[in-house]
C-alpha cells in the first residue's frame, strides 16, 4: 500500500532540558526514551508507535529528517526502486539505526530535506489501549496532543534562476511515492507556478505540505487536537507557560484548519490545530488558490499575510 502517514520528525533543539519541558509540559508529549548521545525520543498520547518526535542536541535549530511509515516491509524495496528510477539517490540503514525503528529507506527531496520511509517501529499502544478504553487519558498534561500530524517545509523558489522546489517536491511526491495534491497555491503572471501544496496519503487534507521561501527550511511541526475548543485552551496553556505565540487562534482558508501557530524555545515553529477540514480522497478535485486570494487562504479570518509567517522558520 505504500507510505500510511507521517511517522516522526527529528528536529534539532539548542537547550535540550528547556525543549523536553515544552514538548511535555506545553504539547503534553511523554519521553519514552534517551539514547547515549542524549537525543530524547517522545510520543503523544494517542500514537501506538514508541516515538513520534526526537529532540537531537545541536547549536542551532531545524529539522533533521521527517519520517513516513509504510505499510509492508517489502514497500520500501519497491519505493527505492522508485526513488533511484526518477533519478534520485538511496541507501537503506540497517535496522535500529535508529532505536526500535526497523530498516530505514533515505533519500533527499528535491528540496533538499532528509526523508525517512520505515514499515516497523516498536508498538508501545496508546495511552487508553485497545481493550474497552476511556475517550482520553487521565494524566492529560498541557494541551494534550493526540499525535504528530503533518509537516510543512519550506523549499527554495527563485523564478528568475527557473527555481522552484516546490512544484519539483510535489511532483516528486505524486509520481513516486503516490500522494495526492489536495490545495495549491498558484502564482506568477501566467498563473503557472505552483508556490505551496499540501499533500495527503492518509484520509486528511495534509499529511505534508509544501511553501515557497528563499531557503530550504522547517516552516513547522503540527500536532492534532479534536476541536476549536482545545485549541482555545491549548493557548491558554502556552500563555501560562510564557510560550511565544505566533499566530493566536484563527482558520485556515486551506483545509480549514483551526490553528494556532507558537515557538518551542529554540525557535522550531509548533502547530496545534483542530478540524478534519474534508476528507482526503484521491479522486477529490483540486483545490487552487490564487495569488490574490492567498492571505484568506492562509489566515481566513483577517485575510492578511503576516510576513514574519513565511519569512521566519528554522
Ligand atoms: C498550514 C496548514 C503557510 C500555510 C500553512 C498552512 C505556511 O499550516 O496546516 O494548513 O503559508
Ligand atoms: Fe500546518
Amino acid at each position: 500500500m505504500g507510505v500510511m502517514r507521517i511517522g516522526h520528525i527529528s528536529i534539532k533543539v539548542m537547550d535540550i532540558a528547556a525543549a523536553v519541558k515544552h514538548y511535555e509540559n506545553v504539547l503534553g508529549m511523554k519521553t519514552t526514551h534517551i539514547d547515549a548521545q542524549g537525543n530524547v525520543y517522545l510520543k503523544c498520547w494517542d500514537e501506538w508507535d514508541k516515538f513520534s518526535l526526537i529532540l537531537t542536541p545541536s547549536d542551532q535549530a531545524g529539522m533533521n529528517h521527517v519520517a513516513y511509515k509504510v505499510e509492508n516491509d517489502a514497500d520500501l524495496d519497491a519505493l527505492q526502486k522508485r526513488v533511484e528510477d526518477y533519478g534520485i539517490k538511496t541507501e537503506i540503514l540497517p535496522a535500529d539505526a535508529l532505536p526500535f525503528v526497523g530498516r530505514t529507506l533515505r533519500f533527499n527531496l528535491p528540496s533538499g530535506h532528509q526523508m525517512r520511509l520505515y514499515a516497523k517501529k516498536e508498538c508501545v499502544g496508546t495511552d487508553v489501549g485497545t481493550m474497552n478504553p476511556d475517550p482520553w487519558p487521565d494524566d492529560i498534561r498541557g494541551a494534550g496532543v493526540h499525535w504528530l500530524d503533518h509537516c510543512l517545509l519550506m523549499c527554495e523558489m527563485n523564478p528568475e534562476k527557473g527555481i522552484n522546489k516546490v512544484a519539483e517536491n510535489t511532483k516528486f511526491m505524486m509520481e513516486v511515492l503516490d500522494f495526492y495534491l489536495a490545495e495549491q497555491v498558484i502564482v506568477g503572471p501566467d498563473k503557472n507556478m505552483q508556490a505551496a501544496t499540501w499533500l495527503f496519503r492518509s484520509s486528511t487534507p495534509h499529511d505534508i505540505a509544501f511553501v515557497a521561501g528563499p531557503r530550504q527550511g522547517l516552516h513547522h511541526l503540527a500536532f492534532f487536537l479534536d476541536n476549536w475548543n482545545d485549541v482555545l485552551k491549548s493557548a491558554d496553556v502556552m500563555a501560562k507557560n510564557k510560550v511565544r505565540i505566533d499566530v493566536a487562534p484563527t482558520r485556515h482558508g486551506i483545509t480549514r484548519g483551526e490553528t494556532i501557530y507558537f515557538f518551542d524555545p529554540s525557535g522550531n515553529r509548533n502547530e496545534t490545530f483542530a478540524g478534519l477540514g474534508y476528507l482526503g480522497q484521491p479522486d477529490r478535485p483540486v483545490i487552487t488558490w490564487d495569488e490574490e486570494h492567498l492571505g484568506r487562504g492562509i489566515f481566513y479570518h483577517t485575510g492578511e499575510l503576516n510576513v514574519a509567517f513565511t519569512e521566519v522558520y528554522t
